[in-house]
């Protein structure tokens, strides 16, 4: 607990898990003068539990990635008892799944064939073989192949060249391992596997357990993150215009100890502080990094935010009134017959933008979501996407539908919903990932506190928190709560560790 003299205003810019995880984090620490200044008119940023069909359906974050003790959203969400029994079992936590759940999977070609289950299973083996050569290979320290698309080309030519199989098979193997490609692109949210750094890449930490969901949907983690802090903590509605740090908006002669940070909002209100953590997303960041801070961030920073990838991921549900696929069955794929890994994509969107749709999922259980399929979507296709009408978008995915089944007769679906998350002002994308020509070193490099350690300047006025501060988890709900527990331990530390240096603000 801080002595009450060392109390000082801390303003926390965004209300998702980052900013929430901050915030009860400072809380706790015994800070009591926290304020969370929100630009929409809800908390929980890119989480969004929206109601559809039968129940919730989520517009972003779905899954905790390895719910597992090391996992802090795991952590928080078994002590509000907010998941189910399956997902609470040590059996579950105890599964290596490398980011990749087992699934029981039907996978069909653009001809309209089901594909024999057992030779996409060896395919899909041999994906994941690749992919964990890709992380030995770093390991290693073999340079000359900088990005993952390239690793991937280089060995699938070369187990092409192994095959003993007839051409037919050959061609549908490589059809099948393009399809995982395309899974590849919605994890990882980049619109090419060229542009995914592979040193970097290796670096993301998968955790074991395998990936679970809220019963509740995710938003019942968030409210019960918003119920444990003090009422009226945020402002919502409240665009943050700039920040004004280092002093720079004082007048001579304005009184000593006064706040040495501004957050001015958009609505002309000033907010003085004496530390801001900022979470805005890093799509956000990159458009108006420039003008958001006052003075500019260091040349450095700019660098490190504009090197880093951020990339669209868009996801599209549809319910229908009965399924038309079978009762056990996780994931549907598309397999193309005339693809090939890494083929040059054609430029002319509208005519192909659907090409790039791995397949769909089936969500679970049915009692709680009904029959809905959900597929996802990454890169410039879902940029794309988000101008066209939902029925466009509908007609184009039931097409996809009859061709691939074989079947002209299964009716429409009753419903559709779908995230715009690039056209999103205050997010511009779905999550970080290390682009060719950045590294975790960036990422580190925009977690660093300003001003810096070797200024003589008030330390710790703007903090950085969000996904994309987090070295090894980033990308993740909780990459991004972990980074918001760093920086109020930050704050923290720094007052117990310098009480000598600490100014009175409460003058
Ligand atoms: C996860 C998952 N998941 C799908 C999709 C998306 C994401 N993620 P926030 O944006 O939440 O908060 C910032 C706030 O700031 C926000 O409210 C703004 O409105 C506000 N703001 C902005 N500007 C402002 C201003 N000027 N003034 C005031 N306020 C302002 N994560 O764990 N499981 O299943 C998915 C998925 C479609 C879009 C996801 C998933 C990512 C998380 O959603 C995301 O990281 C966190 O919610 C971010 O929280 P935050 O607080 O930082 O920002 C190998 C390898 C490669 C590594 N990749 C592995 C892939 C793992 C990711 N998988 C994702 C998959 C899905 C489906």
């Amino acid at each position: 607990m801080l002595p009450p003299d060392m109390d000082c205003s801390i303003v926390i810019v965004g209300c998702g898990i980052a900013g929430l995880g901050a915030a009860r984090r400072l809380a706790e620490h015994g800070f009591s003068r926290i304020r969370i200044v929100e630009a929409k008119g809800r908390q929980g940023g890119r989480i969004w539990s929206r109601s559809f069909a039968k129940g919730l359906i989520e517009m972003g974050a779905q899954w905790i990635h390895g719910p597992s003790k090391q996992n802090a959203v795991f952590q928080l969400a078994s002590r509000y008892n907010l998941l189910d029994e399956m997902a609470m079992s040590e059996e579950n936590q105890a599964v290596e799944v490398n980011g990749r759940p087992p699934a029981v999977t039907s996978c069909y070609t653009s001809s309209g064939k089901r594909i024999d289950p057992e030779l996409a299973v060896s395919v899909e083996e041999l994906y994941s073989t690749l992919i964990q050569k890709s992380s030995d290979f770093f390991q290693s320290g073999t340079e000359p192949v900088q990005n993952l698309g390239e690793f991937l080309k280089c060995e699938i030519a070369q187990c092409a060249e192994e095959w003993k199989d007839d051409k037919e098979v050959c061609n549908l193997k490589l059809a099948l391992l393009n399809t995982e490609i395309k899974i590849e692109y919605c994890i990882s949210g980049a619109d090419s596997l060229d542009l995914l750094a592979l040193h970097p890449f290796d670096e993301y930490t998968a955790l074991p357990g395998i990936d679970c969901t809220f019963p509740g949907g995710f938003k019942t983690l968030i409210d019960e993150m918003m119920k444990s802090l003090p009422k009226d903590i945020v402002s919502f509605n409240k665009p943050v215009k700039c920040i004004h740090w280092t002093d720079s908006f004082k007048t001579p002669g304005a009184p000593e100890g006064s706040c040495s940070v501004q957050v001015e909002c958009e609505n002309g209100e000033i907010i003085p502080a004496d530390h801001v953590i900022v979470t805005v997303p890093l799509g956000f960041l990159k458009e108006h990094c420039e003008t958001f801070f006052c003075p500019p961030l260091p040349p450095s920073k700019i660098n490190s935010i504009q090197k880093l990838g951020f990339g669209t991921n868009n996801k599209i549900f549809l319910e229908f009134e009965e399924p038309f696929w079978e009762p056990d069955c996780d994931l549907i794929k598309l397999v193309w017959e005339d693809e090939y890994p890494l083929k040059e994509r054609p430029p002319d969107l509208h005519k192909v933008w659907f090409r790039k749709i791995f397949g769909f999922i089936i969500l679970r259980p049915v009692e709680r979501c009904g029959h809905v399929l959900l597929t996802v979507l990454a890169g410039k296709e879902a940029i794309f996407m988000e101008q066209l009408s939902d029925s466009e978008v509908k007609d184009c995915l039931m097409q996809l539908i009859h061709q691939f089944t074989g079947n002209p007769l299964i009716p429409p679906p009753k419903n559709i919903l779908r995230s715009k998350w690039h056209s999103d002002y205050f997010t511009k994308g779905s999550y970080s990932y290390t682009e060719v020509g950045s590294s975790g070193d960036d990422i580190d490099i925009i977690a660093h506190p300003l001003p810096p350690k070797s200024s003589k300047l008030q330390p710790l006025q703007v903090l950085f928190a969000g996904e994309a501060t987090h070295r090894t988890f980033y990308s993740t709900t909780h990459g991004a709560l972990e980074s918001g527990w760093r920086e109020a331990d930050r704050l923290r530390d720094n007052y117990l560790n310098d009480v000598s240096k600490t100014p009175n603000y409460k003058t």
